[in-house]
């Protein structure tokens, strides 16, 4: 496996709008295992393609203390969105700062896995703060575009 580079901000190619993944393949596989060893190198818990310059819709989470929780989401959908909560939140594309942000309490997606089968999610607490981080990161958004408050 491999350590990939994280851009950052304000590296421009964190503004791309990532594409759908049309083929969930053993290239797609390798990126998802070295996305998910950088993102535990850097003791994240979540990494979008986009700020590895992989400009596909792929996201790898894991909210778990033990860090053996592993979620895969391909081509990512939300379903339903709803309730308000503030959360606390991280970059590791902005490193050094946490903020926090205004988001939907609970979010239900469907999206594809490691190995191309589709599955739906309901998350709440961490896990729906860090998907909602994440589906930004695809389409561009960063947590300095939200309305936050400095901690
Ligand atoms: O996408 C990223 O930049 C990773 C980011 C994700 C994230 C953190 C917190 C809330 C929502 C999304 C990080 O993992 S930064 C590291 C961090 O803030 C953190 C690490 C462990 C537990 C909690 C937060
Ligand atoms: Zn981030």
């Amino acid at each position: 496996m491999s350590i990939l580079s994280i851009l950052h901000y304000p590296d421009k190619r964190l503004r791309n709008v990532a594409s759908s993944v049309t083929s969930i393949n053993k290239k797609i596989q390798t990126l998802i295992d070295n996305m998910f060893e950088t993102m535990y190198l850097q003791e994240g818990i979540g990494l979008a393609a986009t700020q590895v310059d992989i400009h596909k819709r792929i996201i790898v989470i894991d909210t778990s203390k033990q860090k053996n929780e592993k979620i895969v989401l391909i081509n990512p959908k939300f379903l339903n969105k709803y309730g308000s909560e503030i959360f606390e939140e991280g970059c590791l594309s902005i490193p050094n700062m946490r903020v926090y942000v205004s988001r939907s309490s609970t979010v239900k997606i469907e999206a594809f896995n490691y190995y191309g089968k589709k599955f739906f999610l309901k998350a709440t607490g961490l896990l729906s703060s860090c998907i909602q981080h994440e589906m930004d990161h695809l389409i561009g958004k960063l947590l300095i575009d939200h309305s936050i408050r400095k901690l």
